[in-house]
């Protein structure tokens, strides 16, 4: 991935105490060339800056948003509303309540304005989904994630044969 290509998935996040399960999502976007750009905006602390980030993502030519958020988590709906992009929501594993309050937040939006959400935590597949998601106009980066899904499943069959009895 060249340093100076401009990014087509930006990665966002309420804290930087979220950056440890979004670093995954950079890391897959890493792993198959897919430039990214990666910001702190908060719904509740930096909310303008939230909306501008929201409102220009489309015209500075980003095509999905990754939002990880914890606890009381608007980032992901609110800019889900703010854009015409697709919008993958990652509920952070909060101290209190273990991240059901962050997927809770994420997961139940309203009709109208959808956001992906994956899994507690689980910023590698917010990557992923991203990258699959750019991979339906771009057959290079298609044949990328054909090869990557045939590994996960030698390495599959590799790991455990030895338990098939
Ligand atoms: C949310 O509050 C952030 O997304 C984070 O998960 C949580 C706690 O933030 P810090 O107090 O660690 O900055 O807005």
């Amino acid at each position: 991935m060249k340093k100076s290509a401009k990014p087509l998935v930006g990665i966002i996040m309420g804290s930087d105490s979220d950056w440890p399960t979004l670093k995954a999502a950079a890391e897959a976007c890493a792993e198959f060339g897919v430039p990214h750009e990666v910001r702190v905006v908060s719904a509740h602390r930096t909310p303008m800056d939230m909306a501008r980030y929201a409102s220009n993502a489309q015209k500075r030519g980003l095509k999905v948003i990754i939002a990880g958020a914890g606890g009381a988590a608007h980032l992901p709906g609110m800019v889900a509303s703010l854009t015409p992009l697709p919008v993958i929501g990652v509920p952070i594993e909060s101290k209190a309540l273990k991240g059901m309050d962050s997927l809770l937040s994420i997961v139940q939006m309203p009709a109208g304005v959808p956001v992906a959400t994956v899994a507690i935590g689980n910023g590698r597949n917010a990557g992923l989904l991203a990258v699959k998601i750019l991979a339906t106009s771009d057959s290079k980066l298609q044949e990328k994630i054909v090869s990557f899904k045939k590994r996960m499943a030698e390495e599959s069959r590799a790991k455990n044969k030895n338990l098939v009895s």
